[in-house]
């Protein structure tokens, strides 16, 4: 059955690869899911059809025959489960990698994203630069323990799992800032997950699509 998922028409990060539908896509590419993508402009996620959808008006958004589905974390659950390569089979083993995804997408990316309202949307005003310091601490707050954690490890348990993927994605958005090269194992961390083939393929596509504006991609 086609897999569709939707992306932006053109994504505001111009194809470094920090929208989320990178993160299905990356999925998609682990589990070797072949798929489509339906380009959305801001004016058409807003629209009804659409909403239909996904309720709020966002990307990505994923259809299978009659499922569709919305939210990043589902859609890699989803995916997870239905394929080999993304959750260990050993019972524990994949509660642990399941705990990890709702911990990147709970724990650790919520004090990221307010970092970016932070630096992006409140940078003009006048409290911003008194503020800026105070959210910087609350994602080395998580960092330093999640750093901790890893250690000199590759991955969070014993093999790559839907955790890493979700918890990289998640990371990812720090790079910019500079507070990521503050942790030197979370930095290789991250660059580990980069270099999977799985990623390069998603992040490839995902560039495409932006660096040449085309409306309608196939993979
Ligand atoms: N919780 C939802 C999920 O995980 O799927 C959140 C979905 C979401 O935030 N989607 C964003 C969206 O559709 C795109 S990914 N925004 C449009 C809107 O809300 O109207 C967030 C995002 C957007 C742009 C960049 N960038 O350019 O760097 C990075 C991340």
């Amino acid at each position: 059955m086609t897999i569709t998922i939707t992306a932006f028409e053109r994504s505001p990060d111009g194809g470094k690869g920090l929208a989320r539908d990178t993160r299905v896509r990356w999925a998609l590419e682990e589990v070797g899911q072949p798929y489509e993508v339906r380009l959305v402009s801001f004016a058409e996620m807003k629209a009804p059809g659409h909403l239909a959808i996904h309720p709020f008006g966002q990307i990505p958004t994923y259809e299978e025959g009659s499922l569709s589905l919305f939210e990043t974390g589902s859609i890699v659950f989803h995916l997870a489960e239905q394929h080999t390569g993304l959750l260990p089979k050993d019972r524990n083993a994949r509660a642990r990698a399941i705990t990890w995804m709702f911990a990147a997408l709970n724990t650790v990316e919520p004090p990221i994203l307010e970092l970016t309202t932070a630096r992006i949307f409140e940078r003009d005003k006048p409290w911003s630069e008194e503020r800026l310091p105070l959210v910087k601490d609350r994602v080395r707050a998580r960092l330093d323990k999640l750093s901790a954690y890893l250690g000199v490890a590759d991955w969070l348990d014993d093999t790559f799992s839907a955790g890493d993927l979700l918890m990289v994605s998640v990371l990812l958005r720090l790079r910019m800032s500079g507070i990521l090269d503050e942790y030197q194992n979370l930095a290789a961390y991250v660059a580990r997950g980069e270099a999977r083939p799985a990623y390069i393929r998603a992040f490839t596509a995902q560039f495409a699509i932006n660096a040449e504006g085309v409306k309608d991609s196939q993979r």
